[in-house]
């Protein structure tokens, strides 16, 4: 009986305390507090185990419009608060951003950028995750609501150059840049259908991103932009258009381009940085960097158990999924949204 008593007190003690804590939490805290609960508790494994996790998936996108007016959709509210730390946040002269699109061939010209500018040293590559290497500006860490990207960059060493991933569109990059500080950006591009097929194949692998839908649903929202990071369109064209204008400071570069000749285009990014490489080195990166080297390399394949990262590395893999008529009304949106502006990305090689 005694036992019972004492048990009933420490318990409604318990609760009471714990009520009253959960009370005086901000949100963003009773979030990142309910996150970390769930992975102790190893929910999200069970959910992934299970399949439920596929149908309790986002299926929506938040509205966010920026303090400079831009507006694009966000996978979850906490970046919210990382979009508008990353428009403040501080720019070195020296910093070097890889701009890009999702699934634009980021991850293959971090390797050759990171190379480049150290001196090909290709054991710590094969070392040191890649991630760890070149932040990725607008990484949230769930648990915490903290942006990690900016918060690594912040406390970069004063005398070594950064190497900053982004996939923010231009009108959302720190503000220091677009006023126009002397940092480089190199931005590559790939061709819009075949990015919309690793976008989608991408989205089937990660479940903290919203639920594709089936390839066709995918495709739609693609092209009206109902997706994360926004519309290809503006996102490519804008830097695009500041390139033409700011080749000192921009390299604007494309997929393609690598596929069609990776030395060359090693050389160009070296060129573009003010690296001299000798032939020796130019030849290591190539090797280290071809299609089947990343896709063994553990710093750079981020592969889940059953789905690729490294899918397939290829130009034209768009023709295994869109059907005829797809590809018709694409082709014509494609044609009337990037006509005049003198880009030109190859869909074959
Ligand atoms: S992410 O998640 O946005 O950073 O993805 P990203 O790195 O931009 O793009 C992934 C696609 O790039 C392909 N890839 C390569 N292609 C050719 N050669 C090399 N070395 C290489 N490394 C990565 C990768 O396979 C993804 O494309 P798909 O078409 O899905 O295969």
């Amino acid at each position: 009986m005694h036992v019972f008593i004492i048990l009933s007190i420490a318990l409604s003690t318990a609760f009471l305390y714990a009520r009253t804590r959960w009370k005086s939490m901000r949100m963003i805290d009773r979030d990142s507090f309910k996150v970390k609960l769930m992975i102790k508790l190893g929910i999200p494994h069970l959910l992934r185990m299970t399949g439920l996790s596929e149908i309790l998936r986002v299926r929506y996108l938040y509205h966010f419009r920026a303090c400079n007016g831009y507006e694009t959709l966000l996978s979850n509210t906490g970046m919210a608060a990382v979009y508008a730390e990353a428009l403040k946040f501080q720019i070195r002269d020296d910093d070097v951003f890889i701009a890009t699109y999702p699934k634009s061939g980021t991850t293959w010209r971090q390797q050759i950028v990171w190379l480049i500018c150290n001196n090909a040293d290709i054991n710590v590559a094969k070392d040191k995750p890649l991630s760890s290497r070149i932040p990725f500006l607008e990484t949230i860490d769930m648990t915490d609501n903290v942006s990690l990207g900016i918060q690594t960059l912040e406390k970069w060493q004063k005398n070594k150059p950064r190497i900053i991933k982004t996939h923010l569109a231009y009108g959302l990059l720190p503000e220091d840049i677009q006023s126009g500080n002397k940092c480089k950006i190199i931005y590559v591009a790939r061709n819009a259908k075949d990015v919309c097929v690793s976008y989608y194949f991408f989205h089937v692998m990660n479940m903290l991103l919203p639920h594709p839908g089936t390839w066709s649903e995918f495709l739609k929202n693609y092209s009206s932009g109902n997706i994360l990071f926004g519309s290809w369109f503006p996102h490519v064209l804008t830097y695009w258009e500041k390139f033409q204008t700011d080749k000192e400071r921009i390299y604007f570069t494309t997929y393609e381009a690598m596929k069609k000749d990776m030395k060359k285009e090693i050389v160009a990014v070296a060129n573009f940085l003010g690296k001299k490489l000798t032939n020796e080195q130019i030849d290591i990166i190539f090797n280290f960097c071809t299609f089947d080297s990343t896709s063994k390399n553990k710093s750079t394949n981020y592969s889940k158990k059953c789905q690729k990262f490294m899918r397939k590395g290829e130009v034209g893999d768009w023709k295994n999924y869109f059907t005829i008529n797809e590809n018709a009304a694409f082709d014509e949106l494609y044609n009337e949204k990037i006509k005049d502006s003198g880009l030109d990305i190859p869909f074959e090689m």
